[in-house]
């Protein structure tokens, strides 16, 4: 079985240098189709054939090096250097609406469609927060803003909100691989190959503008992918690894524009996969949101979420793994009150 077995695991192996970053932003229509002009995050580089544009789009947390892996520190800057001013380099910001809903799209890079590339990796990949606020700082500061600002406001110095919490893993996205899930995914997803995406198909974190943005100025979003490494499960980090993964972005807030869309509210099934919306979670948009349950590997859920006094919400998953295995994870859905 093993002999059998061992070729297969090596010809999944692919090791990965590229992480994520916020490829793109699209307003999404009533009806889950992207419209208009796509916008881009600050500092941004145009992917280009021949072009490698990870060291400059990359932005992790603790960076490479530091001594202290297992959580970031208060005086890491929520933005790479590149994105800590509101400066577009190659690529507009996107225009949008009071009220708009806005696909941020990614690449997974194999992040889930690989997952045994990375030993004790949380089953949804991660959870992507994102982060809105009309009076960003230069030098703002992760641990200012990533689970301390909340949906109402009122979390830490009450400059952003809470947009979204979402997995990385929306439940469709893939690269081509031979990997299992990306070929069941192949076959579940299907669409045209073009130029932008190629033949993967981006994962996306889909948000909705508060409605009372103000119109004529930009107002700017974090997107956060947090994506620790369990303790105990790689020998390298016994306790355990802070990762993660951040995008600053900002979007020209416009005026509604009066003529009214022919198109009916909620989303349209059988629509085309380049220009679709996760349909799961746009149709939740403005509504109360739960994090959905990771898909990847899921085979059960106890639906023991449960509110601590502290706040830590955690809600227990047993999942198993690519393999064979069977293991329950902790997640913690909201903010712990202090990150020491
Ligand atoms: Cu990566």
């Amino acid at each position: 079985m093993l002999i059998i077995l061992l070729p297969v695991l090596l010809a999944l192996y692919t090791p990965i240098d590229a992480h994520s970053w916020v490829e793109q932003l699209t307003v999404i229509a009533p009806n889950g189709t992207f419209v208009g002009e796509p916008g881009y995050a600050r500092g941004n580089y145009e992917r280009l054939a021949g072009r490698s544009i990870d060291q400059q789009m990359t932005n992790l947390i603790p960076p490479l090096g530091r001594a202290v892996v297992t959580q970031a520190s208060p005086t890491d800057y929520l933005c790479k250097e590149s994105q800590r001013t509101p400066t577009q380099l190659e690529g507009a910001r996107l225009k949008a609406s009071p009220g708009a809903a806005i696909a941020l799209r990614y690449q997974e890079n194999g992040h889930v469609t690989l997952p045994a590339n990375q030993a004790g990796k949380p089953a949804n990949r991660g959870t992507v927060y994102v982060y809105g606020t009309t009076d960003p700082k230069k030098d703002e500061k992760l641990l200012d803003v990533h689970k301390v600002w909340t949906a109402d406001g009122k979390g830490g110095d009450g400059r952003g909100v809470l947009l979204a919490v979402q997995n990385f893993d929306d439940g469709r996205c893939y690269q081509i691989n031979s990997g299992k899930i990306s070929e069941d995914r192949q076959a579940k997803f299907p669409h045209t190959a073009i130029e932008l995406m190629g033949a993967d198909l981006w994962c996306q974190s889909d948000i909705k503008l508060p409605a009372n943005v103000p119109v004529g100025k930009p107002y700017t979003l974090y997107w956060v992918w947090d994506w620790p490494t369990l303790p105990g499960a790689d020998p390298t980090y016994p306790k355990g690894k802070a990762e993660i993964y951040t995008t600053c972005m900002d979007v020209d807030v416009v005026a509604k524009s009066n003529s009214k869309l022919a198109i009916k509210d909620g989303f349209v099934n059988g629509q085309d996969l380049n220009k679709a919306a996760i349909p799961g979670v746009f149709n939740t948009l403005g509504k109360a949101q739960s994090l959905p349950p990771p898909t990847t590997f899921l085979t059960s859920i106890a639906p023991a979420a449960e509110a601590s006094a502290t706040g830590v919400e955690r809600q227990t998953l047993t999942v198993t793994d690519w393999v064979t295995s069977t293991s329950t994870i902790f997640m913690e859905r909201s903010q712990p009150t202090s990150m020491g």
